[in-house]
């Protein structure tokens, strides 16, 4: 989703931004799983041309075969198009646009890969987080900060955004502008939406981008993306470059893909305002727990203003209480041995850009380190490793049948999950943090060995 989130991505995320279609783009916060690799932040979606990407010598029986499925393959692509047209025209796209922009649309096999291989990696939040916030991305964002120093304070006092935060989300899904994806947005999106995975989604988004061109902030040929049709400086997607994009410079175009980052940077903040973005409140604060924490209260549902956490022994890593911000929440993204957060409203205005925790946090750190921040006192659980999707299908089966009932073994970490875990936590006597750790399906499986 990248981003997205108004209507746009909510069918998937629940709310993100932008999508987590999009290769920056951590698995949203309900699965509570990491980051897909996918996602990583150095690992950029670029799809290579279909004959890079193959054997340059092969049987000819394969040769043979291989060709006449990817004949086949084009030929069904070619009539998933001509029926789209149809319902592209419908909805306020002329024919003038759809067949300009068409013209050239191909079917590319690599984004299919790229959407196939992003759900089946994991990656800790600690690793995660060591690449997205990395001191060379700090380095370059205080760079950034630096040269557009003039852009940045003037959209800050226009949105209420802070000039970090901004370059912080610039960092994160570009690189500063470096890696705004270089692949034909039309050609991404219409093979998307014939694979028919998320069809329904896709197709939305190609007929956002249809509407896009009509427009004429830019052309087809300018309009290049990362694999899953994020588009330009901070990787928006075309609904949400609908309903967001900002003429910040005043000619007329709202371009986020040119090399002035002026209206993509000047849309993030407009994004992050529209939903609710409070001026001057972090994003969360890395606090210490005291030793007898009730973990329970380590929940979204539970929320407290910062004075009132002090009274439960719950301050900043300095010692001293947390300032009154507003009402916060506790949030250990890898349960009682890792890291913990004092999170804040504006937490959830950066969940509209990508739902996952470890992006929410990724973003936020990196504005905190940018401005000149500490590091995270705490540690990670770094000798643990994420469960993969298997293993938590096992741990969902395990926890059910010792009398923990998830509601169903999807794989997926959701509310039924965790509180399973953390009924299986008490009753063994440990930290009811509701974290889906390798040390925790350890557990069930000596018990149930
Ligand atoms: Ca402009």
């Amino acid at each position: 989703m990248r981003r997205m989130t108004m209507a746009l991505m909510s069918m998937t995320l629940g709310g993100a931004a932008f999508g987590q279609e999009d290769t920056v783009r951590p698995a949203p916060r309900i699965d509570a799983t990491p980051p897909t690799a996918a996602a990583a932040p150095d690992a950029e979606a670029r799809a290579e041309p279909e004959d890079i990407q193959r054997p340059q010598t092969r049987p000819a029986d394969l040769n043979d075969a291989q060709a006449k499925a990817e004949a086949a393959r084009d030929a069904a692509f070619r009539d998933w198009l001509a029926a789209f047209r149809g319902r592209a025209l419908t909805q306020g796209v002329s024919s003038a646009t759809f067949d300009a922009a068409m013209t050239d649309v191909s079917y590319l096999s690599d984004v299919i890969d790229r959407d196939r291989n992003q759900a089946e990696f994991t990656m800790p939040i600690w690793t995660y987080l060591d690449r997205a916030v990395s001191d060379a991305r700090v380095e370059a964002g205080q760079a950034a900060l630096a040269k557009q120093a003039r852009l940045l304070e003037a959209i800050e006092t226009r949105y209420g955004v802070e000039k970090e935060i901004v370059a912080a989300v610039w960092g994160m899904e570009s690189a500063y502008g470096t890696r705004r994806g270089d692949l034909p947005v039309m050609s991404s999106l219409a093979t998307l939406a014939h694979d028919g995975r998320r069809g329904r989604f896709f197709e939305a988004q190609l007929v956002a981008a249809l509407q896009i061109l009509q427009a004429g902030d830019v052309t087809a040929p300018d309009m290049l993306g990362s694999w899953a049709g994020a588009m330009g400086h901070t990787q928006f997607i075309p609904t949400s470059f609908i309903a967001y994009a900002v003429d910040f410079t005043g000619d007329g175009k709202r371009d986020i893909w040119g090399d002035n980052p002026a209206d993509a940077l000047a849309s993030t903040a407009a994004y992050l305002s529209g939903f609710g973005w409070v001026t001057g409140q972090p994003w969360g604060v890395e606090v210490q727990l005291p030793d007898d924490f009730d973990y329970a209260l380590a929940a979204r549902s539970v929320k407290k203003l910062p004075s009132d956490w002090a009274g439960l022994g719950v301050t900043a890593v300095s010692g001293e209480p947390v300032d009154d911000y507003g009402e916060a929440s506790i949030l250990l993204p890898a349960g009682a041995a890792g890291v913990a957060f004092m999170t804040f409203p504006n937490f959830a205005v950066i969940e509209r850009y990508n739902a996952a925790d470890a992006y929410v946090i990724g973003v936020g750190h990196l504005a905190d380190r940018i401005g000149g921040g500490d590091p995270f006192q705490a540690e990670w659980p770094r000798d643990e490793r994420a469960l993969s999707f298997d293993e938590r299908v096992e741990l969902q089966e395990l926890l059910t049948a010792a009398g923990f009932n998830t509601r169903g073994a999807d794989g997926k970490i959701g509310p039924n999950s965790i509180t399973a875990i953390r009924g299986f936590q008490r009753a063994r006597g440990l930290s009811p943090d509701g974290y889906a750790s390798l040390s925790l399906l350890n557990t069930l499986r000596d018990r149930s060995g």
